[in-house]
């Protein structure tokens, strides 16, 4: 049983030029999640559910939890002293760390710090999203918008932590997805997935079908394709949509799928965010084996203009994504 401090140390090791500073803010990380978890255990309970009635940038309620989590998430990181900066869909612009320790520090973090919360009322699985850059702004000097715009091939890290009927941290440093699994009397992360591949097809396609008027026509063919293909295993394809991204994406990860946030009239870029939700689930599906695109383009190629920018999603099995990519060429408006 090895812990996920002792694995990340361990695995330090593979990158001759660390310093340990990464694997300090993995440990903020690690941290914050607990913590977290620990307020989401008990939120029937204590007065930590339902919404703020205030709404963050996106227009979204908060829920009260959100800002608990972006508030602990935030501390985490700047006591931890490695981070210079974060930004946050709950921040409307990004949060400078101005400490000596902070504009003397080399990364930067963008989080979802709870992503899916409006299912903690119905006990539903959320996550907590993270992508972490080297910044490119001089160290020594406050950080700058800049660091937070960089394409997704530029993460030095990424990863989640699922808050389901079991607690797992998962990340990538670009060598390999590997999982970790939270034992709750001791609190401590176990590993428990090392070298997560997604499957290269499967039979589970996710997507939320109450939009599906809206859709682009390549979608509707895939999503009747879906239905109408009798697979070689004769498994018919199935439907699960949870409505949370991390736990539709962590269980696409284990037995393989499609996860698919499209555009729709309503919002012709999606609804996920390209920084904080896209990029850092594109970096581990990509780690996993798996493929994740705009239905056009690969993710992590995408050159950033705005912090809370959105784009269309199509993440999971490499096979099934293509096939999709293929339907959105065939089909093009
Ligand atoms: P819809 C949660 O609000 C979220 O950002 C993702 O976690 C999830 O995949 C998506 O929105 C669900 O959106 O429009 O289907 O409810």
């Amino acid at each position: 049983m090895i812990t996920l401090g002792e694995y990340i140390i361990e695995k330090q090791h593979d990158f001759p030029e660390a310093s340990g500073e990464l694997t300090s803010l993995l440990g903020a990380i690690r941290l914050a999640s607990k913590i977290v978890n620990r307020e989401i255990n008990k939120a029937g309970i204590a007065d930590i559910i339902g919404a703020t009635g205030v709404e963050n940038i996106q227009g979204e309620t908060q829920q009260k939890l959100d800002l608990y989590a972006n508030d602990v998430f935030k501390a985490a990181l700047e006591a931890r002293g490695e981070v210079c900066g974060v930004a946050s869909e709950e921040e409307d612009d990004f949060v400078s760390f101005d400490s000596d320790r902070g504009i003397n520090s080399k990364y930067v973090v963008l989080m979802d710090p709870l992503d899916g919360s409006t299912n903690i009322d119905v006990n539903v699985s959320v996550g907590t999203i993270f992508s972490i850059y080297k910044r490119v702004s001089e160290v020594g000097t406050p950080v700058t918008i800049d660091d937070f715009l960089q394409p997704g091939i530029k993460q030095v890290a990424a990863g989640y932590v699922i808050y389901g009927s079991s607690t797992m941290l998962v990340y990538t440093t670009g060598n390999g997805v590997h999982g970790f699994t939270c034992d709750p009397s001791l609190g401590v992360f176990y590993l428990s997935h090392e070298n997560m591949q997604t499957p290269k097809t499967g039979n589970c396609y996710s997507i939320n079908e109450g939009n599906y008027l809206k859709f682009p026509l390549g979608v509707k063919k895939y999503i009747k394709f879906c239905q109408e293909i009798e697979p070689e295993d004769n498994r018919p394809y199935t439907s699960r949509y949870i409505g949370s991204l991390v736990a539709d994406f962590h269980r696409n990860l284990l037995k393989g799928g499609i996860f698919i946030y499209p555009s729709t009239a309503q919002a012709p870029n999606g609804k996920l965010r390209l920084l904080y939700e896209s990029n850092p689930i594109a970096f581990l599906s990509e780690q996993s084996g798996g493929r994740a695109t705009d239905g056009f383009q690969r993710i992590m190629e995408i050159n950033p203009t705005e912090l809370h920018q959105r784009v269309p999603f199509f993440c999971g099995s490499t096979e099934m994504v293509k096939d999709a990519e293929q339907m959105m060429r065939d089909n093009q408006e």
